[in-house]
């Protein structure tokens, strides 16, 4: 399995005109914080996490579904949209209020990954606390190309993706221990994730809380809770993964 990483969604390479070339599957990471929000509204009972790059066509979808079936989730430059039921942290998506619903999200930076590798067969959204599992998940079927794209913040790289996708990868040459599975670095990129992922393995919230969107989270209002559920690496075991185009759901 060869692994590559993309620092954002600008970085990959154009897959509607290369649809041969698709690697075997993509992993979107937004560990700041949308894909620890898919991650832990999926686990705390969503019927789905639906993603959108713009709000207009998130609105589009959502007028259609029953009001009483669903959420909207909408976040710009850190802050819940006006009139949105839902920011993008993950401690509110409590199973009191996510349970059953399917919710229709558009962030700044994240659900734009997600839309640029919608083509990819095998789609799946990682964060620190699923890292393990969706390396797992990588083995388990036998992906020989693998795209990791993060998500930055407005088109530049972000310290905390690329440190989730050091600790994915790092999770796959751990467990690929028999002879005949090989895991290797397909770009630069990936090795220097790899290398950041072992500078800050023993303390990743320390990371999270140095990086620029950390920064900016931090000067919006006091969000510890959301520094220490995004930075509990392995504590979910549960992989969003794309059951239909733009349609994440548990597995
Ligand atoms: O950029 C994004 O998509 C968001 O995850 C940013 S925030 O953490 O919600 O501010």
């Amino acid at each position: 399995m060869q692994i590559s990483y993309f620092h954002t969604s600008e970085c990959v390479p154009a897959v509607k005109a290369a649809a041969a070339c698709l690697p075997d599957a993509a992993v979107v990471i937004d560990v700041l914080r949308a894909t620890t929000t898919i991650a832990w509204s999926l686990q705390n009972g969503a019927e789905a996490v639906e993603a959108f790059a713009s709000l207009d066509e998130l609105e589009a979808a959502a007028a259609a579904w029953p009001a009483e079936k669903r959420l909207r989730a909408g976040e710009r430059g850190g802050q819940r949209v006006e009139g949105y039921d839902l920011g993008n942290s993950p401690l509110a998506v409590t199973p009191e209020l996510v349970g059953g619903k399917r919710i229709f999200m558009s962030t700044t930076n994240g659900t734009r990954s997600l839309a640029v590798v919608k083509p990819v067969p095998l789609l799946l959204t990682a964060c620190l606390p699923n890292r393990t599992a969706v390396a797992r998940r990588l083995l388990e079927h036998d992906c020989k190309r693998v795209w990791i794209v993060g998500s930055g913040w407005e088109g530049d790289y972000s310290l905390e993706d690329s440190l989730a996708a050091g600790a994915v990868a790092s999770a796959a040459l751990e467990m690929a221990v028999a002879p005949h599975i090989g895991v290797s670095c397909g770009n630069d990129e990936m090795l220097a994730a790899l290398a950041l992922w072992q500078q800050w393995r023993h303390d990743p919230e320390t990371a999270l809380r140095s990086a620029s969107h950390g920064q900016r989270l931090i000067g919006l209002g006091n969000h510890d809770a959301d520094f220490a559920c995004c930075a509990a690496i392995d504590s979910l075991q549960m992989v969003p993964f794309q059951a239909e185009p733009g349609v994440l759901k548990a597995s």
